[in-house]
């Protein structure tokens, strides 16, 4: 892409109504665009983000042996009736009537309508497990939406729901998913640490938040900092051992790890030696439930057990905040200068800077290396602007990419390019043949 032909509406100055960092960036590089309060457009460099986090969420949740479906946004009223919530769920919901009076919503989440689905398309245990989930926009009218993306009123969530036959197969359905966001994260490039959380309007019996730690979070954190011990990035599992499968959630469970709804001072200090005694903030990314009977009970959602009887299924739901996840990810991941967008979630994997545009050497050292880049498949992002120096690399740094090829006459009199790497800085001289090589 040719920064010339993008469209990246770029601040000079930091947003007034921006209080965190990601917030902050996200406006100053023209990632986002605020609509009304908590509602956002999302502008190429952000939606390139935000579909490669949904493209990397997609993908572990497929290898977890979840199946992917579409669900509406608007929902009719009459579940959510059934399931108590319609009332229960208050002004966070929002309620729209058509034009024959007929109450909808706008899904602040789908346990009702999945249910149903899962009801209506399968008649005995046979058909299960089974676990479907989408990626959707939903609106809760948040009291106090803030802090950009991260706190929305509409905002794009992945959320599976599993439906078993046994408590102890919801169990395994529940593990499964909880060792996917494990995964999950660490692609990601972030470490979110699982703990035991309230249940709040979604309800249930067992429920686990995943949390990035960041000074801005939301949440109090309270932690063992032997966790910081545990191998969060090299995550191998096979789904189908239930054993394995259960002893990796126990790894991960086993430290003191608790948000301030749940926190418990006495079991903290009884739990954990004082100098590894850790507090702080998190921003919650995930959210995982285990349900039992809750919703598939009053929803009618029985299939016919072996020896014939009606059994009323387990049921679970697990979340992802897609969209809050681009925030998060900055706030984890960011210095004073900009960005530092981890590889696997960068808009482009390269920034080409061509010191010198109109200068013949340096505009042909420039396309050749970006049409050979782009011919390889490597995304780059070619600063071809005519604009002084300085404010292009304040402008390559701000956008975060990975990793820099910077080009002008001096280095072309020798034949090289200088190479940087946007997280540690190093810089590099590398010959103009090699560039190429270096990324493809
Ligand atoms: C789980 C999936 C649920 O809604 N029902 C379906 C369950 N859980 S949750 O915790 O309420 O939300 C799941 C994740 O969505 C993100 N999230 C938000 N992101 C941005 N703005 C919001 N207002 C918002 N509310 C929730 C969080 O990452 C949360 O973990």
């Amino acid at each position: 892409m040719r920064l010339s032909q993008y469209f990246m509406p770029v601040l000079r100055d930091d947003p007034k109504e921006a209080e965190i960092a990601s917030h902050r960036l996200m406006l100053r590089t023209g990632m986002v665009r605020q609509e009304a309060a908590g509602s956002y457009s999302w502008l190429p460099m952000g939606f390139r983000v935000l579909k490669k986090i949904e493209q990397i969420v997609r993908e572990e949740q497929n290898r977890a042996g979840a199946l992917e479906v579409l669900m509406p946004t608007l929902q009719s009223a009459d579940l959510w009736r059934k399931s108590g919530r319609y009332d229960d769920y208050g002004k966070e919901m929002l309620r729209i009537k058509d034009r024959q009076d007929r109450d909808l919503l706008y899904g602040p989440t789908n346990e009702e309508m999945i249910t149903d689905i899962f009801r209506s398309g399968i008649q005995s245990y046979k058909d299960m497990p089974r676990n479907l989930y989408h990626i959707q926009w939903k609106f809760r009218d948040e009291v106090r939406p803030r802090f950009g993306v991260m706190r929305g009123r509409e905002f794009l969530m992945k959320d599976a729901y599993s439906f078993d036959v046994t408590r102890e197969a919801g169990q395994h359905a529940y593990n499964k998913m909880f060792v996917s966001y494990l995964k999950t994260f660490a692609r990601l490039g972030i470490k979110a640490v699982p703990m035991r959380a309230d249940t709040g309007p979604i309800g249930g019996d067992d429920s686990h938040e995943f949390l990035v730690l960041a000074d801005t979070g939301e949440s109090g954190v309270f932690f063992d900092g032997a966790l910081h011990d545990l191998d969060w990035s090299t995550i191998e599992i096979d789904y189908d051992n239930v054993e394995a499968v259960a002893n990796m959630v126990s790894e991960y469970t086993s430290k003191y790890a608790a948000t301030d709804e749940k926190h418990d001072q006495s079991e903290f200090e009884k739990r954990v030696p004082e100098g590894k005694r850790l507090s702080g903030r998190g921003i919650e990314v995930g959210h995982i439930f285990f349900f039992g009977d809750k919703y598939s009970k009053p929803l009618g959602c029985e299939v016919q057990g072996p020896d014939g009887k009606k059994i009323t299924v387990q049921s679970g739901s697990y979340g992802i905040g897609v969209s809050r996840l681009v925030g998060g990810i900055i706030e984890a991941s960011h210095d004073k200068d900009g960005i530092i967008w981890p590889e696997s979630v960068a808009p482009f994997h390269v920034g080409l800077i061509n010191l010198k545009v109109g200068d013949a050497e340096a505009d042909a050292a420039c396309e050749k290396i970006y049409k050979a880049l782009e011919a390889k498949g490597v995304e780059v992002l070619y600063d071809d602007r005519n604009q002084p120096g300085g404010a292009k690399f304040a402008a390559m740094d701000l956008i975060g990419l990975p990793w820099q090829v910077i080009i002008g006459p001096r280095g072309l009199k020798d034949g090289i390019a200088e190479v940087k790497n946007r997280k540690t800085g190093a810089r590099e001289n590398v010959a103009l043949d090699q560039i190429v090589g270096r990324f493809a």
